[in-house]
């Protein structure tokens, strides 16, 4: 049985349409996507401030907070708690150039407001945690903006936030690129630095992603290791990628198995979870896969977490501890690959 509880975000399960090219599957409406989602033993679920509160441009700020209230009403049907809620400051029209640093000050002021009416329904949901993905901080074009100006912008909008609601919890998911080239806040090392900048770092953390750590050439587990060193993983979104070609948000473990593992090792040996932290999957189906199956890769992701925790259980730190004694990293190394490949 595994120690973790697990969220998932709607747009987990999705019509598969990607750049270059349309939907391949139906839309699947939000509640039957909870409900199947606690069917399958999820705690709680990731928002966008838009999943909460669709069109949410059109809403005074009373009505969003209704909205949410209402949305709450149904996350307590299915049991299911919500995790946080994520400005989604990349699909407007005034987030073209970036949220908190676009190089419009309208813009800048769109996205904060954005961002405070995400703290409204978080709190009206009942959570205490903003997730910041930031998407388009940073420039397509290197002289268009400084990235000290950029970077500055950025501890300024959190600042606001923390001002706005004195315990809202501000959660970073830091990614070196894409759809930005020039990201201002790309690795959990950034994170770390923002946070401390911040009038309140305490409040101030990270939401690591395996796929977003791999696009900067970084080991996930290694990432995971040093926010939490910081006392600040906040909550992580895992997944995988094939290289550093493009975000692919694969399948929890189905490329780099051995990194997997690794993750789960570092959040179990650290008491990931004691603090009320989730497992939180970000993963995409591929283009190709059916109707039937839209939650198959969510599925495979819980499946496969939950095998590499048996496979943590199961590990010999005794025989690891003579390994290293004696520096037989060779000996450990092939100890590992026989655990994974089920020949230990
Ligand atoms: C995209 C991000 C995104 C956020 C939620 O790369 O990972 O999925 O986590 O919008
Ligand atoms: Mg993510």
């Amino acid at each position: 049985m595994s120690k973790f509880k697990f969220s998932v975000g709607p747009w987990n399960v999705h019509p598969g349409a990607d750049s270059y090219g349309p939907e391949t599957r139906k839309d699947i409406a939000f509640e039957e996507k909870i409900k199947k989602f606690a069917e399958m033993g999820f705690s709680a679920i990731q928002f966008h401030d838009d999943d909460a509160v669709p069109n949410i441009n059109d809403y005074t700020e009373e009505e969003i907070k209704q909205k949410a209230r209402d949305l709450k009403k149904l996350l307590d049907q299915y049991g299911l708690a919500a995790e946080f809620v994520a400005p989604r400051l990349w699909m407007d029209e005034h987030t073209a150039d970036g949220g908190f640093m676009s190089t419009s000050e309208e813009d800048r002021e769109y996205a904060m407001w954005r961002a405070y009416r995400s703290i409204d329904i978080a709190r009206e949901l009942g959570c205490d945690m903003v997730v910041l993905w930031l998407a388009r901080e940073g420039t397509l074009c290197a002289e268009a903006k400084s990235p000290v100006w950029a970077t500055k912008m950025l501890i300024e909008a959190i600042n606001k936030m923390l001002e706005y609601d004195p315990a809202i919890r501000i959660c970073i998911e830091p990614k070196p690129n894409e759809p930005i080239d020039r990201s201002i806040c790309g690795t959990m090392g950034h994170v770390m630095a923002v946070s401390a900048a911040t009038i309140d770092p305490s409040r101030v953390g990270g939401n690591l992603e395996s796929a977003h750590a791999i696009l900067a050439g970084l080991d996930p587990a290694h990432e995971i290791g040093f926010a939490m060193a910081m006392g600040k993983l906040m909550t992580v979104h895992l997944n995988d990628q094939n290289g550093i070609k493009y975000d692919q948000d694969k399948s929890f473990g189905v490329e780099n198995l051995r990194a997997a593992f690794n993750q789960v090792k570092v959040l179990k040996e650290n008491g990931y979870g004691d603090h009320g932290e989730y497992v939180g999957l970000d993963v995409k189906a591929m283009r190709t896969t059916k109707d039937e199956d839209s939650y198959k890769h969510v599925q495979n992701s819980l499946d496969i977490f939950r095998a590499l925790e048996a496979k943590v259980d199961k590990f010999d730190y005794e025989f690891q501890k003579k390994c290293v004694e004696n520096r037989d990293f060779e000996g450990l190394e092939m100890y590992v690959m026989k655990l994974l490949m089920g020949i230990e």
